[in-house]
């Protein structure tokens, strides 16, 4: 690893990310973090660099095993040869601080193995929600030539969903017995998840919640490009049932290039992506535009609470004038 110092400039940032240097890549991570005009320029060397990295997310109720599963996923996809990122966007539990993660002593092994780089996102996005800075995060570990991009989430809240969506194969983590994640699927979880898994498979009812997710998934419609998710069992703890998780996103991989439905998935990923971006600087823009010293601004509130003006019509002239003012200076 190079002692240089660090670059500030994001060309030359992206060039050591590019390499693969681990110290630029966990500093681009937070300048993406941060957000603002140093992250845009950073992904904007990066986004025309991106590999092919195969970007894996998994996601499920807090004690599923994620980590613990996302742990052994990383030691098979090493023991295959390949670089590994894991990043858990997860603001309830950061990734950090060996505690969370239950066994110590395997971490220790995959925290001193530069083929797999660890990063928790415990923070949102400047840009508001977790998904510009979880997309930004993919794109820079996919230019840093990361083969596998483990993506942990919690699976509650819609900005989760939409961070899950970042990936092209999302596993959908269940244990035995019901409660969270009898939840969880009704909530909209179940349509994103190519892979299920049921983890803690050494616990009671097991071939239950198997059974009762396989009857579930026989009511709904096929997957769009022909794709049944399967239900695969899995002791994440103990490594058993862990390779098999690996080997079907692999399928589900190569059944996403074969049927044409990667193009569908990457126009989707990238749609929201720039929805997201746009919805973030519109606010950015706005926020700075009703601050105190804006006279006319101030002038237009005053209006709306005293009933003289109603607010749709003060948020529309607001709208009107931030996009007049846009125009004038597009990277203001
Ligand atoms: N019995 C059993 N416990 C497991 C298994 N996988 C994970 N755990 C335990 O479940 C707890 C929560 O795991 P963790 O990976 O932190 O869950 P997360 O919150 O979904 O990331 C930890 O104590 C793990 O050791 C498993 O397959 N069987
Ligand atoms: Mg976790």
């Amino acid at each position: 690893m190079s002692g240089r110092r660090l670059p500030a400039e994001p060309g030359e940032l992206a060039s050591r990310i590019r390499a693969g240097e681990v110290r630029a890549i966990a500093r681009g991570l937070t300048w993406i973090e941060a957000g603002g005009l140093r992250a845009e320029g950073l992904l904007e060397a990066l986004y025309p660099h991106r590999s092919t990295a195969h970007v894996i997310g998994i996601t499920g109720a807090p004690g599923t095993g994620k980590s613990t599963l996302v742990r052994a996923l990383a030691r098979e996809a090493r023991a295959r040869g390949r670089s590994v990122a894991i990043v858990a966007v997860d603001p309830s539990s950061p990734f950090s601080g060996g505690a969370l993660l239950g066994d110590r002593i395997r971490m220790t092994d995959l925290a001193h193995d530069p083929g797999v780089f660890i990063r928790s996102m415990a923070t949102r996005g400047a840009l508001g929600g977790l998904c510009p800075a979880a997309g930004g995060a993919v794109d820079l570990l996919s230019a840093a030539g990361r083969d596998l991009v483990l993506l942990e989430t919690v699976g509650v809240g819609q900005d989760e969903v939409d961070v899950m969506r970042l990936a092209q194969t999302t596993l959908v983590l269940s244990v035995p017995g019901l409660g969270d994640d009898i939840q969880m699927l009704k909530a909209g979880i179940i349509e994103i998840a190519d892979i299920h898994v049921v983890n803690k498979a050494d616990r009671e009812g097991a071939d239950r919640t198997i059974a009762s997710l396989r009857a579930m998934l026989s009511m709904g419609e096929a997957a769009a490009g022909g794709w049944q998710p399967p239900v695969l069992a899995c002791v994440a703890t103990r490594d058993e049932g862990t390779a098999a998780v690996l080997d079907e996103a692999g399928r589900h991989l190569a059944h996403l290039v074969e049927s044409g439905e990667i193009v569908r998935r990457k126009r989707r990923i990238a749609e929201a992506r720039v929805l997201t971006l746009a919805q973030g600087l519109l606010a950015g823009t706005l926020d700075r535009s009703t601050g105190t010293e804006d006279a006319e601004m101030a002038a237009a509130i005053d209006r709306v609470a005293s009933g003289d003006e109603s607010p749709y019509r003060c948020a529309r002239a607001l709208l009107a004038r931030t996009s007049r003012a846009e125009g004038d200076s597009p990277r203001a």
